[in-house]
């Protein structure tokens, strides 16, 4: 017997990318089930080749048992349809920023702390893009030799911002007078350092999630992370320019030689050879990428170093795939 599995938010950008990824990673479902608002309640997704209606999300259908429901359908979907469907004794794993810092609720990278999902059932959170590849890069470094300071400065697509903003990238590339809707300025040929709502101390709810989810999957509250986070016009891949401080030096041999065996981890540095993750390059594809890894020129306990992923599938849908393959392998 294989698994019922639900998604909400199917229509969506990552949603879709949830139904590819279940689809790829060849996960043993006997029943998918496809939710969406009114919009598009009626239409087909397709999965292993088949036309999938997309139904209605009501109350009534998250009483429905399922062993998984993955949710992608914003932060206040997860918050009034997560606890219904739970309280079915239904396991959701959530991609909104909803439950993320609840306490109790678990936010999970399995390459880092799977460990947290041991005999769990409910809500599990996935974790921001930009905090997933930031984590899975700086996990193994931070068991060697412990990070004090995090300065990140992010580079992210606009998928991140759903399929309207893909839209408007899109539409600004074929005519550069199309009005921004999604963003405070164009976005095509520009940069902005802006995503989601500023807070009074200066920084947006999108570099505290970096901080503050950092600390939650790390157990390290200590851990200074200062991150500026931009948008820009790429469809797909968040990259990332990070310094970090560690307690402990480190050897450039030895971080290359962690980097090099860590879990979901490919290492692309050759300078030489003008060799270097980007996000054209490695959209579409599940690891997280790092380059660009050399010392600070003052700190001896410093490096920076460069690590891109693809958004909508480490950041958001393989993660969550890989949450239900880790919750599956532990039963
Ligand atoms: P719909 O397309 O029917 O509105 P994106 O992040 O790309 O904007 O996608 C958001 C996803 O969340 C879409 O599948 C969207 O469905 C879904 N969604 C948004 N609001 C609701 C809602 N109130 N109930 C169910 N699904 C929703
Ligand atoms: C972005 N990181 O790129 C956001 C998207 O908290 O899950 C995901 C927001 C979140 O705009």
């Amino acid at each position: 017997m294989g698994l019922t599995v639900g998604v909400v938010g199917a229509t969506g950008a990552v949603g879709r990318k949830m139904v590819e990824t279940l689809e790829e990673r060849n996960i043993a479902i006997n029943k998918l089930r496809l939710f969406a608002s009114e919009k598009s309640a009626g239409t087909t997704v397709e999965y292993k080749g088949t036309e999938i209606t997309v139904e209605l999300l009501t109350e009534e259908v998250m009483k429905d048992q399922f062993d998984y429901l993955l949710f992608s359908a914003g932060g206040s979907v997860s918050e009034k349809y997560a606890p219904i469907a739970a309280d079915a004794e239904n396991t959701v794993i959530d991609n909104s920023s909803h439950w993320r810092m609840t306490e109790g609720i678990p936010l999970v990278v399995p390459e880092v702390n799977p460990h947290v999902l041991k005999g769990y059932k409910g809500i599990v959170a996935n974790p921001n893009c930009s905090t997933v590849q930031m984590i899975v890069a700086l996990a193994p470094l931070h068991r060697k030799y412990g990070i004090k300071r995090i300065v990140v400065s992010t580079y992210q697509a606009v998928s991140g911002s759903g399929q309207k903003a893909i839209d408007e990238l899109e539409n600004q590339m074929k005519d550069c007078n199309y009005p921004n809707k999604v963003y405070t300025r164009k976005i095509v040929g520009n940069c902005i350092p802006h995503i989601d709502v500023f807070y009074d101390n200066g920084f947006t709810k999108e570099e505290l999630k970096m901080v503050y989810e950092t600390h939650k999957i790390l157990e390290d509250n200590s851990i200074e992370v200062n991150p500026t986070a931009v948008r820009i016009p790429v469809v797909y891949g968040h990259s990332e320019s990070i310094y970090v401080e560690f307690k402990e030096e480190p050897n450039l041999e030895e971080v290359y030689r962690i980097l090099n065996s860590a879990a979901g981890v490919k290492v692309i540095d050759n300078p030489a050879e003008n060799q270097y993750p980007t996000p054209l390059e490695v959209a579409h594809t599940d690891d997280t990428y790092v380059g660009r890894i050399r010392k600070d020129l003052y700190n001896p306990k410093a490096i920076s170093l460069w690590v891109v992923a693809d958004n909508l599938r480490k950041g958001a849908a393989t993660n969550a795939v890989q949450i239900l393959e880790t919750m599956e392998s532990q039963k």
